[in-house]
């Protein structure tokens, strides 16, 4: 079978330079050429066009309203108050007004032009953050818990997580050429990243190759009991085990998780991480290079539906993909220890760390960062970040940890966080404290339905039945996606949503509260205005019926509303719709 279209490109590229610099040049047009479109995805950077007034421009003869995404890469999602204020001012000159704190912890911007792009991804640069990588073919955004009670392993695991992130990133000198001016980096003295640091910078990619990886990759580490990154929905993980004193002994291995799917396509579904074995932390980088190696090798360059490492491991077996791996790395991986994890959700509100220092978590609905009249959430972590000496820490659900607060600085964080109503955002049900949706409409390009838009008031109206149901304080994870890709890690919450059109939803049900096991179809092709309603008697049931402390993902199982999908493969298979009366 022939190699996917991508692959001609990455192949005729010259190690990701294209023709994106004229591009840039050309004013005749917002947009770049369909090629350089796949290559700035490597750069950081998706061009896009305004979905709300597509119609009204074809009609009107123009081209589409386009603009660009960039997606900043931040390794473990811990930003300086000082890049942050970059961020924030970046968000007001250039993009839309809005920072998107993203499920993989970090910053997106929306609604770049083309004139900007180029000053953009500069100015992130200089504040000491890059773009680099945020998306393509290659290592995405390397996630790691930033959980403020764990803050004994929390330098340790974020080290770690920075120096993934810079072992396996791109070598390529075409990012610094086109955006920095800066063929060599010597200019923008950024402190991490080899190729940036001394270390001779050329195009040889020594780990990718001239093509790259078949697929997108992605890495997290997550500390048990918490499971806040979803370990499983990833490409590699690595599970901290920590002996009596809390230090960390080495890292269980994961690999093959991943969420995207296509609908009607039952060779794609999303898949639950498998345990490959154990590893010291001195192993991890050689380790995950291994890993992605040997992805590399034989992931499927053919069909870029089955291109990701979760199909490499069904296509070799667990077993054969750890032997590739083990002759990469040299030696035996060790058998895996005992963990547990008891949530994927976030604690919010104050929480005060090992060394006294204060923690607060604030909820940022679908990680939205701006300013509405009632509500001005942009200007007040601003003024926060203005006077806060510690840092600030994203996290994969999509909300803010403004972190390292010493005692005596606790009264000025409480007076802004009173000052600029956020210190009861989270004073909400617990449903909502533990929802999430991707971007969708109307930016992705791939959105078939709202997502960050509509799940809010979806929320407030769903309130009423938990309410009634006196579930107010009962968390149950619910999430939203546009459309089957997944970005929200839908397939693994306790209620998903999944865009199927204008208006309508796949709804799933029965993942594990702690992100552990894959949700099952319930209902196709549900409209907008009808979820309440299948949904009312199924919360009623769990609220009257559930033994002590029975989740609600666990509790449609025993109740036979679904059957647990015991592995992915099986999740499009078999669908039978259960007859429903609205
Ligand atoms: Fe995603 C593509 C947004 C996390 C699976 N994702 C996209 C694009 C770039 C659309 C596109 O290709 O044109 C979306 C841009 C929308 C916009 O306007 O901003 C997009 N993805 C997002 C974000 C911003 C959602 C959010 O609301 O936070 C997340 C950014 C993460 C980051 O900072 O790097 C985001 N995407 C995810 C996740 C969750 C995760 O990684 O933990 C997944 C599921 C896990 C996985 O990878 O399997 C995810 N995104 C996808 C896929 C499906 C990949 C697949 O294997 O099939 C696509 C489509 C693709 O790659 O072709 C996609
Ligand atoms: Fe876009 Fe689909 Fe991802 Fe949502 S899940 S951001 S609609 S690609």
């Amino acid at each position: 079978m022939a190699k996917s279209a991508n692959e001609g490109i990455k192949d005729a590229s010259n190690y990701l330079r294209g023709t994106i610099l004229d591009g840039l040049a050309n004013s005749a047009t917002g947009s770049l050429s369909k090629d350089d479109q796949q290559l700035t995805k490597f750069h950081g950077t998706y061009q896009q066009d305004d979905r709300d007034i597509r119609q009204e421009r074809r009609k009107k003869k123009l081209e589409p309203a386009f603009s660009f995404m960039i997606r900043v890469r931040m390794a473990g999602g811990v930003a300086t108050t000082k890049q942050w204020l970059e961020m924030d001012r970046i968000a007001g000159e250039h993009a839309n007004g809005a920072l998107k704190l993203t499920t993989r912890q970090t910053f997106q911007f929306h609604g770049v032009i083309k004139n900007n792009l180029k000053k953009t991804i500069a100015e992130i640069n200089y504040a000491l953050l890059d773009t680099l990588a945020a998306c393509g073919d290659v290592n995405r955004n390397v996630m790691c818990n930033p959980n403020p009670h764990q803050s004994k392993v929390h330098p340790e695991v974020i080290e770690l997580s920075r120096n993934l992130s810079d072992h396996l990133s791109p070598r390529t000198l075409s990012y610094h050429e086109i955006w920095l001016d800066d063929p060599t980096g010597e200019k923008i003295k950024i402190t991490r990243g080899p190729h940036l640091v001394g270390e001779k910078a050329d195009d040889d990619e020594p780990i990718y190759g001239k093509h790259y990886l078949p697929r997108k990759f992605k890495i997290v580490i997550a500390v048990p009991p918490s499971n806040d990154v979803d370990i499983f929905a990833h490409d590699l993980g690595f599970i901290a085990i920590l002996d009596k004193n809390e230090k960390i002994v080495g890292y269980n291995v994961t690999v093959g998780g991943g969420m995207g799917m296509t609908h009607g396509n039952e060779e794609t579904f999303p898949r639950l991480a498998d345990v490959l074995g154990f590893c010291t932390p001195e192993d991890c980088l050689a380790v995950a290079e291994s890993v992605l190696r040997v992805q590399r090798d034989n992931g499927n360059r053919e069909v870029r539906a089955n291109a990701r490492l979760k199909y490499t491991i069904e296509t070799m077996g667990l077993d054969g993909f750890r032997d590739e791996v083990e002759k990469l790395l040299g030696k035996k991986l060790e058998k895996p220890r005992d963990f547990k994890f008891d949530s994927n959700g976030d604690r919010y509100g104050w929480i005060e760390d090992q060394s006294g220092n204060w923690h607060f978590t604030l909820f940022v609905e679908n990680g939205r960062v701006y300013d509405t009249e009632e509500y001005q959430l942009r200007t007040g972590i601003r003024e926060i970040a203005k006077v806060h000496k510690g840092d600030m820490r994203v996290t994969a659900n999509q909300n803010l940890i403004i972190s390292s607060i010493a005692p005596k600085d606790k009264k000025t964080i409480t007076d802004l966080l009173e000052k600029y109503k956020m210190v009861d955002a989270h004073e909400r049900s617990a449903l909502r404290l533990n929802s999430m949706a991707c971007v969708a409409l109307p930016t992705c390009g791939l959105a078939l339905a709202e997502s960050q838009r509509y799940l809010p008031s979806l929320i407030t109206q769903l309130d009423e039945v938990i309410e009634d149901a006196g579930l107010r304080h009962d968390a149950i994870t619910i999430r939203m996606t546009g459309c089957p890709n997944g970005c929200a890690r839908p397939y693994i919450a306790e209620i998903g949503l999944v865009g199927r059109g204008p208006g309508k939803y796949n709804l799933y049900l029965g993942g594990g509260f702690c992100g552990d096991r894959l949700s099952t179809h319930y209902a196709p092709n549900v409209k907008d205005s009808e979820i309440v309603e299948i949904l009312r008697p199924i919360i009623k049931d769990y609220a009257k019926n559930r033994k002590d402390g029975e989740r609600f993902g666990d509790f449609v199982i025993r109740n036979g509303y679904v059957k647990a999908t015991m592995h992915g493969r099986d999740f499009n298979k078999d669908f039978v719709a259960p007859e429903l009366t609205v």
